[in-house]
């Protein structure tokens, strides 16, 4: 009975909680993704459904996680860094099989996808023990999952990913790149909503903004547009 009451009640928002605002938007921002990507999925060329599936399921893990964050920050009105770290882990290796997906018809090999990802591990892994565990020696950690992040940039705008994407050219070419673009730019704002919400010499610089905040921008961004992408990609390789 008391189970079925928590569950109904709704907590409070203040008027001037931007916070709980951005999770509360976010997560209807990843459902309503999910039900876009989910719905025009069979709509396309056999060879892009799976990519599409992909883009519906790290919006659609996303919504879940936002969901509890939003419920989270309600309650205790902190940070919900470990449902944050356990929605990266989850979305940003599937991410990574975005890319080995549509390089897929220009020969990609698995195992360019297993580094991808075990990079990502790191990066997450490292920055998860920044904020958390060890956040005296937040930049240190930052650093090191800076590295893994490069690592990852490099690879997909200089290594093998590339010459695929150069390999198999037109929609997938010019897909490859915008999601290249993603990594770049848009996953930039994650470090620094790290750096804004631990400890260390560039608290100074960063240290007026919420980390979660930024975090929120970062994933509408990122998990969306990415989404996008990959459809654009499907939608323009199904008119070739
Ligand atoms: C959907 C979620 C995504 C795309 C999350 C991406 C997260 C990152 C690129 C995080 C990177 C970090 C650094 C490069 C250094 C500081 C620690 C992190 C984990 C915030």
């Amino acid at each position: 009975m008391n189970l079925s009451l928590n569950f109904l009640s709704v907590a409070k928002m203040a008027a001037d909680d931007y916070v709980g605002f951005t999770f509360f938007v976010g997560c209807m921002a990843m459902m309503a993704a999910s039900v876009f990507f989910f719905l025009s999925m069979n709509s396309f060329d056999k060879k892009w459904r799976t990519s599409i599936l992909v883009s519906g399921l790290i919006t659609f893990i996303a919504a879940v996680h936002y969901f509890y964050m939003r419920d989270y920050w309600a309650s205790f009105g902190e940070s919900p860094t470990f449902f944050r770290y356990v929605d990266w882990i989850l979305t940003v290796p599937l991410m990574c099989v975005e890319f080995y997906l549509i390089l897929k018809v220009a020969g990609a090999k698995k195992s360019m996808m297993w580094r991808l990802i075990f990079l990502s591990v790191i990066m997450l892994v490292t920055g998860y023990i920044g904020e958390t565990l060890d956040r005296e020696n937040a930049w240190f950690w930052g650093l090191i999952s800076g590295a893994a992040y490069f690592v990852i940039a490099y690879d997909i705008w200089l290594g093998a990913a590339k010459k695929l994407a150069v390999a198999a050219g037109g929609a997938v070419l010019k897909a490859h790149k915008a999601l290249c673009w993603f990594v770049l730019v848009g996953w930039v704002i994650y470090p620094i909503g790290y750096m804004a919400g631990t400890p260390g010499w560039y608290e100074g610089i960063f240290g007026g903004m919420n980390l979660d905040v930024i975090y929120n921008i970062g994933d509408a961004i990122n998990k969306i547009g990415f989404g996008l992408v990959v459809y654009t990609l499907a939608v323009n390789s199904s008119n070739d």
